[in-house]
């Protein structure tokens, strides 16, 4: 793409799952006072730092996150997902990302081995090249400047490539 060219997609997808929509309002004690729109506005800020654009989005529905996942294929972006419940549970989810082939960090916002036993296991994980939780919101803002480091790194490898 020439440098000139108006760039066409985000960098980074950030996907939450079931669930999320309702932070801020129950449950303090495991996710906190924050909202989702307040992690949502910290991700766009702390990516803006990085020169990263943003599309950060929920969904309840499982079959939503496994569409926009296989979208994102073609978009040279990576993914930073919240899954929500269907960590546990969602195989569905689990073959997309691989499908996507692109950078996945998972995050949760409680520390999940902490937890009730049937949390201990994600699906996701091992779609995942990393893995954070227990940090809150914090959590979503180290995703995203781990992001940053793995797309610059990728982005370095095709130019150097393409020199080849
Ligand atoms: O810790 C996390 O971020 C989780 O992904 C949150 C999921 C939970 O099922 C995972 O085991 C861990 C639940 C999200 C639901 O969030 C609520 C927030 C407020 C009130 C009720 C649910």
């Amino acid at each position: 793409m020439a440098k000139s060219a108006k760039r066409e997609t985000t960098d980074l997808l950030v996907l939450n799952g079931p669930n999320l929509n309702l932070l801020g309002r129950r449950q303090p004690e495991i996710y906190g006072r924050d909202t989702l729109d307040d992690i949502a506005a910290a991700v766009v800020a702390r990516a803006k730092d990085f020169g990263l654009s943003v599309d950060f989005r929920q969904s309840n529905h499982e079959g939503h996150l496994v569409t926009w996942v296989q979208e994102a294929r073609d978009a040279n972006r990576g993914i930073i997902i919240n899954p929500g419940g269907l960590s546990h549970t969602s195989v569905a989810l689990l073959d997309a990302l691989i499908f996507a082939e692109l950078p996945v960090i998972e995050v949760h916002l409680s520390n999940i081995h902490r937890r009730e036993s049937f949390r201990h296991h994600s699906f996701v994980s091992s779609a995942a090249q990393g893995v954070i939780c227990g940090l809150g919101p914090q959590g979503y803002l180290l995703a995203v400047e781990a992001m940053a480091g793995i797309l610059k790194k990728a982005s370095a490898a095709k130019s150097k490539k393409r020199r080849a």
